[in-house]
C-alpha cells in the first residue's frame, strides 16, 4: 500500500498558496506513489485526521506503518524533495503544531 496523503477535498488554486496543493506537487515530483484521502472542509468534522495526528490541519502523510507525518506544509515539501520523507516513518510524533478544538 503506498503511503496516503490526507487533504482538503478541493485544491482549487493548484498553487504554492495552498498548504494541500504544496505537499502534493512535492510528492508529483519526487515520483512517491501515494493515494488521497480527502477530509472534510470544516476542522470540527476532521475527528479522523485528529485521531491520526494529534491536530486538525491538512495536510497530513499517513505511512504504511500507521504513523502520520505534520509539519508545515514548506517543510514537508522540503523534507520530500530532500528525498528524507520516510525517515519521517521513524520518528515520534511531533507535538502539534496547531492546538486542536476541543471536542
Ligand atoms: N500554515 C499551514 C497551513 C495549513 C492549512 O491552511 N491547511 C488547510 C488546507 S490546505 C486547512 O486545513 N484549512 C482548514 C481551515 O482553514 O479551516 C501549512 O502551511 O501547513
Amino acid at each position: 500500500m503506498p503511503i496516503r496523503l490526507h487533504r482538503c477535498k478541493h485544491t482549487w488554486l493548484k498553487s504554492n498558496v495552498d498548504a494541500c496543493w504544496r505537499v502534493q506537487k512535492a510528492l508529483n515530483e519526487a515520483e512517491i506513489a501515494y493515494e488521497v484521502v480527502k477530509g472534510p472542509g470544516s476542522l470540527r468534522k476532521r475527528s479522523e485526521v485528529l485521531r491520526l495526528s494529534g491536530q486538525r490541519w491538512f495536510p497530513v502523510i499517513e505511512f504504511e506503518s500507521g504513523a502520520a507525518y505534520r509539519a508545515e506544509s514548506k517543510e514537508m515539501a522540503e523534507t520530500i524533495r530532500a528525498g528524507k520523507l520516510f525517515e519521517e516513518d521513524a520518528k515520534p510524533a511531533a507535538a502539534s503544531p496547531i492546538e486542536p478544538l476541543a471536542g
